[in-house]
C-alpha cells in the first residue's frame, strides 16, 4: 500500500482507513443510486485536528478530496467521480450543552439533524430548519449546501441559523470563528461564504448555530385545490393571516398516487383535486382556530382536513414527505431541483411536462416542493437515456422563467455544467478566482459547482 493509506493510518487510526471495495462501497454511491464512483480510500477522521493533518497530508501527495456526510446529498457533491480520497466526517458527533441565553449551541459537523433537533428540544429550545432525510442529514453537509427544507418559511435557509464555523481549508489551516456574536461587522463574513460553497473551499468540522424557540402546539391543514394558481390564493391568504405560519407544501395528484401506493396510504379526499397544498402552523398557543377560520373562508378550499395530535400530524405530513421514498422505488429518477418567482411558477407547472416530453417521449415528471419559496423539486422517471436532455430542457425553461437551477440542493456534478444559466460569466469568475486564492491546486471537490 502508498505511503500515503500508512500516513492516514496514522492519523486516524488503521480501522478507519479503508481500502477494501466491500468496506468503501457503501460511501461511493449516494442513497438515489445516481452517483457512483470509486473512492482511492475512505478516511473516518475523529476530530478537527485529524482532519487538518489528514488534510495536509492529502496535499503533501497531491490527492485530491472528496467530503462526505450523510450522504444524503442530492446533486453528486459527496460522492467521489474516481479515484479521491473520500473523507467520511459522521465520526465527529459532539454536541455541547445548549446555552439557552444566547440560545445557541455548538456541534461539530458530523451531527446528524435529528439528534441536533432532539438535543435543542431537550432544553426548551428548537432548530430552524427541518427536513425528510433528518435522520441521517449531516449539520455539515447541510450548511455547505446551504439545505433548506420544509420551515424555510419561517426561520430560513440553514445559512440563517450559522452564528459560528470551524473549517479547514486545503492545505490544513484550520480557521474557527465560533463567537456566536450577532454583530461582527469586522471584515469580510467568511463563515457565510463557506456556507453553500459545498465543499470546494473548506471542510466544516464544527458549527455556532441560532436555535429557535420550541412551539409545541401544532396543527397542520392538508388542502385541496384546483390547481398551482389556486394553491397559491391559498398561499398569500395563510401569509396574510396566520401569523404562525410555518410551512406550505405543494405536491399534485400523479405523485399522490406514487405515495400513497408505497406507503399504503387512504386517499385523503373523496373527490381527487388538482394540486394539494400542507399548511403548518406552530405556536406556544393552539393555532387551530386561525387556521379552521382561513380554511372555511378562502375560495381556493374545495375540501380541507386538520390535524393536531402527533399521529394526524405525521400522517398528513407523510403524503407530502414519503414522495422522494414513493419516487425512488418506483425508478432512478433525474432529479431536478429548482425555484422560480411566485409569478412564474404556474405556468411552469404547466409547460413542465410537455417539455420533459418533448425530449424524452416515455417520461413523466413528478413535482412537488416547498410553495411559499417557489421550489419544485422536479423528478423526472422512466427518462431512460434521455437523462441528459430532460436535465437541460428542465434548466433551460426554468431559467426563461427567471429562476434558479439550483434551489436548495446545490449544483454538484450533477448541475455544474448548467452553472452559467443562473450565474453571469462575470459572477462564475469571480467565484473561481475565490476558489484559486483558497485551493490553488484544486484538492477540494473537484468537479463540483464550478465546471471544469
Ligand atoms: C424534499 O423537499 C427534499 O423532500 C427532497 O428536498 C426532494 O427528492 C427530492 O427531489
Ligand atoms: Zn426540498
Amino acid at each position: 500500500m502508498s505511503d500515503l493509506e500508512d500516513e492516514l493510518r496514522g492519523i486516524v487510526g488503521p480501522s478507519h482507513v479503508l481500502v477494501d471495495g466491500d468496506l468503501r462501497a457503501p460511501y461511493e454511491t449516494d442513497w438515489t443510486r445516481r452517483f457512483t464512483g470509486s473512492a482511492r480510500c475512505v478516511v473516518r477522521p475523529g476530530s478537527t485536528a485529524e482532519v487538518s493533518a489528514v488534510v495536509r497530508a492529502c496535499a503533501a501527495a497531491g490527492a485530491p478530496i472528496v467530503v462526505q456526510g450523510g450522504n444524503t446529498g442530492l446533486v453528486g457533491a459527496g460522492v467521489p467521480a474516481g479515484g479521491e480520497v473520500l473523507l467520511s466526517l459522521t465520526r465527529l458527533g459532539r454536541i455541547e450543552p445548549v446555552d439557552p441565553v444566547e440560545a445557541q449551541v455548538t456541534v461539530e459537523a458530523g451531527v446528524t439533524l435529528e439528534k441536533l433537533q432532539a438535543h435543542a428540544r431537550a432544553a426548551g429550545l428548537d432548530f430552524g430548519v427541518d427536513l425528510a432525510a433528518r435522520s441521517a442529514a449531516t449539520v455539515g453537509g447541510m450548511i455547505a449546501t446551504n439545505a433548506g427544507g420544509i420551515r424555510v418559511l419561517r426561520h430560513g435557509s440553514m445559512r440563517a441559523q450559522v452564528a459560528g464555523l470551524e473549517a479547514v481549508l486545503p492545505d490544513g489551516t484550520v480557521l474557527t470563528r465560533l463567537t456566536g456574536l450577532a454583530k461582527d461587522n469586522t471584515g469580510y463574513d467568511l463563515n457565510q461564504l463557506l456556507a453553500g460553497s459545498e465543499g470546494t473551499l473548506a471542510i466544516l468540522t464544527r458549527a455556532r448555530l441560532k436555535l429557535v424557540p420550541l412551539l409545541p402546539a401544532r396543527v397542520v391543514a392538508l388542502v385541496a385545490v384546483a390547481g398551482t394558481d389556486a394553491a397559491l390564493d391559498l398561499l398569500a391568504a395563510a401569509r396574510a393571516r396566520l401569523a404562525a405560519l410555518s410551512a406550505a407544501e405543494i405536491f399534485y395528484p400523479d405523485g399522490l398516487d406514487l405515495v400513497r401506493s408505497y406507503a399504503k396510504l387512504p386517499a385523503p379526499f373523496t373527490e381527487p383535486a388538482g394540486a394539494y397544498v400542507v399548511l403548518e402552523c406552530a405556536g406556544r398557543t393552539d393555532p387551530t382556530d386561525d387556521v379552521l377560520e382561513l380554511l372555511s373562508t378562502c375560495d381556493a378550499v374545495e375540501d380541507a382536513t386538520v390535524a393536531s395530535d402527533r399521529a394526524g400530524l405525521d400522517r398528513l405530513w407523510s403524503y407530502r414527505e414519503a414522495h422522494t421514498e414513493a419516487i425512488s422505488a418506483a425508478g432512478v429518477p433525474t432529479k431536478l431541483d429548482v425555484c422560480v418567482p411566485l409569478g412564474e411558477l404556474s405556468t411552469l407547472v404547466a409547460e413542465l411536462p410537455g417539455a420533459v416530453t418533448a425530449v424524452a417521449p416515455a417520461a413523466r415528471a413528478i413535482l412537488f416542493g416547498h410553495l411559499n419559496e417557489g421550489n419544485l423539486h422536479v423528478n423526472v422517471l422512466d427518462a431512460g437515456e434521455r437523462a441528459e436532455e430532460v436535465t437541460d430542457a428542465v434548466l433551460r425553461l426554468v431559467a426563461a422563467h427567471r429562476g434558479s437551477i439550483s434551489s436548495e440542493h446545490g449544483v454538484g456534478r450533477a448541475k455544474a455544467p448548467w452553472l452559467a444559466l443562473s450565474r453571469t460569466p462575470e459572477e462564475i469568475a469571480a467565484m473561481r478566482r475565490i476558489k484559486a486564492a483558497l485551493d490553488p491546486a484544486g484538492l477540494l471537490n473537484p468537479g463540483v459547482l464550478l465546471p471544469h
